[in-house]
Formats: structure tokens, sequence, C-alpha cells
């Protein structure tokens, strides 16, 4: 029988090995704990976090699916889709060596999710702990017609200090500015945060790089070349009341929106992949 532990209502497996240790709340597949033994958390988790039923967990990595941010025809459809919200199905937790475990969960169509989104699929959640943690979701297509997915990883990843960060890596790329609704800009050097970013950055096919001083984390993205990077600044997270001390958070996520909009065939699959690795400076 799968062993789960409770924080507030959510259920959550916790997984450990040599290296490295996570705790996944089933509702969404949430990740919301990660670190690498010796080093510390890899992911932010919000202290005004809330593990309520039917709410997203503010930290770690939830997941945007069948669509990413708004949905484009409805606006009263939940903000990013709604496998963040859903009770996943725990499939197996397989120990790969000393130091590698995975773990596979499951979410699929259900009359719930019809009523939200008219297509029949599987999505699986495929995470890989070690001294790197790495996940894969799959959207396997079980319906007789074709379908479109926008999707992400929301990574909230920890940095010490916001404003001392800046992110090496997408140098000449365009990106959609959300802030103020612009399209075709193009990056100068590296990103730094002085106030309030969302951005949808396209043509990224090498890893990104964050340093803040302390720590150079690694995010590397197979199955998209878009990656969205998100801090609310002073004025945005005020208004948040789950999102406690945005200065020590940075969202990069490895992600499929905009125009990067997959469409999946009947019985095809799709695969987004995020790896996230950090070392100390
Ligand atoms: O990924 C960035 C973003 O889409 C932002 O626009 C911001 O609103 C954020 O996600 C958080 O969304 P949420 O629905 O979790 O409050």
């Amino acid at each position: 029988m799968l062993k789960t532990a409770l924080q507030g209502q959510l259920e959550y497996i916790e997984v450990s090995n040599s290296v490295s240790e996570a705790k996944i709340a089933l509702q969404g597949a949430h990740i919301f704990h990660f670190k690498v033994k010796g080093k510390k958390p890899l992911l932010w988790l919000s202290d005004t976090a809330l593990f309520k039923t039917g709410k997203a967990i503010r930290g770690g990595i939830p997941i945007c699916w069948p669509w990413f941010g708004a949905h484009n025809s409805n606006k009263l459809l939940p903000n990013h889709g709604f496998a963040r919200t859903f009770l996943w199905e725990h499939i197996e937790t397989k120990s790969i060596s000393e130091a590698e475990t995975k773990v596979r969960l499951r979410l699929k169509s259900s009359e719930d999710s019809l009523s939200l989104w008219p297509y029949r699929f599987e999505l699986t959640l495929d995470i890989s702990l070690g001294t790197e943690l790495r996940l894969s979701l799959i959207t396997k297509n079980l319906d007789t017609q074709a379908f479109s997915i926008t999707n992400a990883l929301h990574s909230y990843l920890r940095v010490q200090d916001i404003n001392q960060t800046y992110i090496k890596g997408l140098n000449n790329k365009p990106y959609y500015n959300k802030v103020d609704n612009s399209f075709n800009n193009i990056q100068a050097g590296m990103l730094r945060f002085t106030q309030e970013v969302d951005r949808v950055y396209q043509d990224i096919n090498t890893p990104l790089q964050i340093q803040d001083g302390h720590d150079i984390i690694t995010v590397k993205t197979e199955g998209s070349e878009t990656v969205v990077i998100w801090n609310p600044a002073e004025a945005l997270s005020s208004k948040m009341a789950d999102l406690s001390d945005y200065q020590t958070m940075l969202c990069v996520e490895s992600a499929n929106a905009l125009e990067d909009a997959p469409t999946i065939q009947a019985n095809e699959s799709h695969c987004l992949t995020t790896v996230l690795s950090h070392e100390e400076l």
C-alpha cells in the first residue's frame, strides 16, 4: 500500500535516496520540496503556501496543463488549466540505483476533466530524483480526434536575492512581455530583475544559467524551445496572500506557450521535459 503523509489537506509521498530527498503531493503531482543532500533546497516554497484541496501550492513545480495562463476563449476557466488541482494516481516509485529514484504519476480524463476540456487523454509525469531533478510530462491523446495543448513545468526556484540574480543564455532571444503585452522584444545581454518580469522567451535551445552570487542553477528544456520567466516584484506579490518573500523566488518554466502549441494526433504523444540542477559557487 502507498504510504502517504498529510500536509494541510493534501496527501503527499516522501522519497529519499543516498543523494537527494523530495516531497510530492498527489494533488497536481506537485513536487513541493527537492534537496540534494548537503545543499540548500533547489525549489522555492512560499511560507504562506496553502495546502488546500482544489488550490495549487505556491511553490515547487505546479503543472500547467492543458493550457498555459488564461484559457484563450473562456476566461471563467481556471488559470493554467486543471492538472495542477486534480488528484493524480501514484503508479510507481522505483529505485534505479542507490542514487536515483523514479516516481511515476498519472492523470486520466474523467467526467470532471471533460466538463472543462472536451478530449480524452492520459497524462503521465515521470520524476527522476538524483543529483539533478528531471521531470517529463507526457501527454497521450486517447481521443478520436487531434487536439492542441499549451503547458508548463512552472518551476519556482530558490534564489538568495532576486536583486542580485541574473540569467545567462537569453541574449538575442525574442520574447513576449506579458507586463506590457508587447510582442517581438529582443533580449539584450543578461536578464536582471529590478521590476516585475513576466516573459515568454522563444528559440531557447541551450541550457539557461541562473546565478545569484551563491549558486548556479541550470535549467535544461527538452521537447520545446519556450521558457517562461516570472518574478512578481513587490507590487504584485503584496496582492497575493499565498506568496511570501518574492525576493527569494524565481520561476523559470520549461513550456509550450503562445504559438508554440503542439497538435497531438489521436494515439500520439508529446513530451515536455525540464532538468534542474545546482552547484554552489
Ligand atoms: O508563469 C507566469 C504566470 O503565468 C504569471 O503571469 C503569474 O500570474 C503566474 O504565472 C502565477 O499564476 P497563478 O495562477 O499560479 O497565480
